[in-house]
């Protein structure tokens, strides 16, 4: 048999299909050309500079609700759009993330939940890029439990009136819509609340040192009134905006196995080449221990996501499962990363090397989506059968 490649060390690629990939090196190829030479710039600047422009790109490519079927989505299988968001995170989480909100979050709330007219308004032209979508579940006071959520919908006549904040909603300040969670007389509900509408504002957030190539906006619902079509009609009781998570959860699933993928590569190819007392410091049996524990961790990582994303593509991924992924490849990848980190020396703390962005990025990606400590939870009541979380 070959000896291991060390870019895929238990040759999991021979257990991709060749759709996938296809999918997989043309999502490289774009990230390689379009997104890896300017990423860091984009960090140090703490924005997209042109969010319409990549949307533009990314929808060309074809990733915007890849998952998802008609409407002008690709309706790819659930390891294609794995694949997707690995190459992706490989570059940047935060790039990762404008994929997720836009096509597992917003195009995926409309399309489990949407009317057919909101479907028809809507999801083409996101699938495109020619329109941006944010997610808006999380408050200033409600974050790991979004159930006890204050934004308001309350009905008056045939209209809606809704009254709250959102915070910390990526691209929230630059969306043509946003699909915003509100309490009613009727348990929680979405709504699509267009950009323009009178009494709705979005503000960006700044100072983030976490997640800067990506843009996150607080959202401020004053009195906005939305005619009936503005519900999303099929949305019901928390369940609804968590259901749409378990979608973007998947993609960080695969994504931490990028991201942790991407910085195992730069310690490898900076352990060959960098010399201290007279060898590459690779030759020293410490670096090698480290890239021992990195390699293993990446591996590991991708086997997790290949794995999880068999089930889902076969109709078998409980939501647990998602929550194990999610725990153990975002923990991974910052293992990795704090590695990749130390193995660079003075060089890993700046731009120049992808380690440190990878290494503050994985503080949001542990953040988001459900803490560490919320997935850990989640598995422990999957095992148990008893809940922790109150
Ligand atoms: P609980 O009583 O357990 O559940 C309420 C109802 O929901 C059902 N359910 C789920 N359904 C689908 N998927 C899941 N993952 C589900 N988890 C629970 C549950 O069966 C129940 O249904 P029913 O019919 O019995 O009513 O609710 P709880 O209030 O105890 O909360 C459970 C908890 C803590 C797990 C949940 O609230 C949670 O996941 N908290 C974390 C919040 C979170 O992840 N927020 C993310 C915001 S979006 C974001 O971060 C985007 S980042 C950008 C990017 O993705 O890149
Ligand atoms: P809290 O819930 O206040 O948690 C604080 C700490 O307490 C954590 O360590 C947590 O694990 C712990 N904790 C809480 N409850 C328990 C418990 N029962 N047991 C043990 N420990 C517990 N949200 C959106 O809706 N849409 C978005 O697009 C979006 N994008 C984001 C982008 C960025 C860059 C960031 C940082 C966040 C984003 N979020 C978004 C919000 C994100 O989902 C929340 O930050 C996350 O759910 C955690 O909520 P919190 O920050 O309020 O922390």
């Amino acid at each position: 048999a070959p000896a291991p490649d060390p870019a895929d060390f238990l040759a999991v690629d021979r257990s991709l299909t060749s759709e996938e990939r296809d999918i997989r090196d043309a999502v490289r190829a774009f990230a390689d050309a379009e997104l890896a030479p300017n990423v860091a710039e984009w960090f140090e600047a703490g924005t997209i500079p042109d969010p319409r422009g990549l949307a533009k790109r990314f929808g060309e490519l074809g990733v915007f609700g890849m998952h998802l079927q008609g409407y002008g989505c690709a309706g790819a299988g659930a390891v294609s759009y794995g694949l997707a968001c690995r190459e992706l995170e490989a570059v940047d989480s935060g790039l990762r993330s404008f994929v997720s909100v836009q096509g597992s979050l917003a195009m995926t709330a409309i399309h489990k939940f949407g009317s057919e007219e909101q479907k028809q308004e809507w999801l083409p032209r996101m699938a495109a890029g020619e329109a941006i979508g944010c997610f808006g579940l999380t408050e200033p006071d409600s974050g790991s439990d979004p159930g006890s959520m204050r934004t308001r919908a309350r009905r008056d006549g045939t209209d809606w009136v809704l009254d709250g904040t959102k915070m910390w909603i990526t691209n929230g300040s630059v969306a043509d819509v946003a699909v915003v969670w509100a309490a009613t007389d009727e348990g929680i509900r979405g709504f699509l609340v267009p950009a323009g509408t009178p009494g709705f504002t979005a503000n960006t957030v700044h100072h983030k040192l976490s997640l800067r190539a990506s843009i996150t906006s607080e959202l401020v619902l004053d009195g906005v009134r939305l005619p009936a079509e503005a519900l999303l009609p099929g949305s019901k009781g928390l369940g609804s905006p968590l259901s749409c998570l378990n979608e973007a959860r998947f993609g960080i699933v695969w994504g931490a196995a990028g991201a942790a993928r991407a910085c195992y590569a730069a310690a490898l190819d900076y352990a060959g080449t960098r010399e201290q007392f007279g060898r590459p410091i690779g030759a020293f049996q410490l670096t090698q221990r480290k890239l021992a524990d990195m390699v293993v961790d990446v591996n590991q990582a991708g086997l997790t996501a290949l794995q999880i994303g068999r089930l889902k593509d076969d109709g078998a991924c409980h939501h647990n499962h998602v929550s194990f992924g999610k725990f153990a490849n975002v923990a991974a990848a910052q293992r990795v990363a704090r590695t990749a980190r130390s193995v660079h020396g003075a060089n890993g703390i700046t731009l120049e090397y992808p380690v440190i962005r990878h290494m503050v990025n994985l503080e949001t990606v542990a953040t988001y989506e459900g803490t560490e400590e919320i997935h850990a939870l989640s598995i422990g009541q999957a095992v148990t059968g008893v809940s922790a979380f109150r």
